[in-house]
């Protein structure tokens, strides 16, 4: 499938798509508190979008492991206006939570995607979000944020992705959502070590295979800190390298921390694909 439709926008995926992060948190695992100011906020999205990205993730709850859960209305004050203003400038706005009340008004106040890492498991998220145009980001992970750092033993990492994520496609359909509303996420780092993530990565195609357009967020996550010994801020040549990885197997959309680092490698990447010889 090469669009996703998100409410009034279409995102057109013949080519790979840039995601750009807006934590609106204190305590997120590579930008907590640099953007919990809303003008800030606002100016470090308006940047990414000015630097090519194609769409803005906001997020008012950290998911790095063992963080602590938001209450709803602080999340929805972190939020709201910060996708408001930039939906009404045109930006095509995600939210990233698993709450349903976070979802139905954020997409009342412009948001025209549901970022999921619980993939509509929450009560009343599958309703929910059927209930909406936005498009869906249905994520793989184990457990909660708190817990799942303590639950990474697989059979077969690729495997059992898969049959999730189909899972959650199948629970999406009956739900009565349309299969160009939907994205795949694997889930990098939620509930896996180094080696579930390499053996994710290296097999992405398996989750490509299920039809729907692919996301990745790999940017400056801790397994990537952990293969070149680089500190949070120090791992964008290994997320570069990884993002590369994932859309050679296929990704069409990558959630990022650095847009411009990223859409240049991009750009680099589709010239050599166009390229044609003599
Ligand atoms: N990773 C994070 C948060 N949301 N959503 C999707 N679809 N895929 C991801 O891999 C993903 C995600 C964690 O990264 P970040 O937002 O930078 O940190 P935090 O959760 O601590 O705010």
């Amino acid at each position: 499938m090469t669009v996703l439709r998100c409410g009034r926008h279409t995102l057109d995926l013949t080519r790979p798509r840039v995601m750009g992060i807006l934590n609106v948190t204190p305590d997120s695992f590579s930008d907590g508190g640099r953007f919990h100011d809303r003008e800030r906020a606002l100016d470090h999205a308006r940047g990414m979008i000015a630097d090519g990205a194609d769409l803005i993730d906001v997020g008012g709850e950290s998911t790095r492991p063992g963080a602590d859960a938001v209450p709803a209305p602080e999340e929805l004050a972190r939020v709201l206006p910060i996708v408001a203003t930039l939906s009404s400038e045109g930006t095509i706005v995600s939210v990233d939570t698993t709450k349903p009340e976070v979802m139905r008004e954020a997409v009342a106040a412009g948001a025209s995607m549901i970022n999921d890492v619980r993939a509509l498991q929450e009560d009343g998220a599958l309703e929910l979000a059927a209930a909406t145009d936005a498009a869906i980001v249905l994520m793989h992970m184990r457990g909660t944020p708190r817990t799942m750092q303590q639950d990474t033993q697989y059979d077969d990492v690729v495997d059992e992705v898969q049959a999730f994520l189909r899972s959650r496609v199948d629970a999406c359909r009956q739900a009565g959502i349309t299969d160009d509303r939907l994205a795949l996420d694997p889930g990098f780092g939620f509930a896996k070590d180094v080696d579930d993530n390499l053996k994710l990565l290296h097999g992405l195609r398996a989750i490509v295979d299920l039809g729907h357009p692919v996301i990745v967020g790999l940017s400056r996550k801790s397994s990537l800190g952990k293969l070149t010994g680089r500190l949070t801020d120090e791992r964008l040549p290994a997320s570069l390298a990884a993002m590369l990885a994932a859309v050679a197997r296929g990704a069409r959309l990558v959630r990022v921390h650095d847009v411009r680092e990223t859409v240049d490698a991009l750009t680099v990447w589709d010239a050599v694909n166009g390229a044609r010889g003599p």
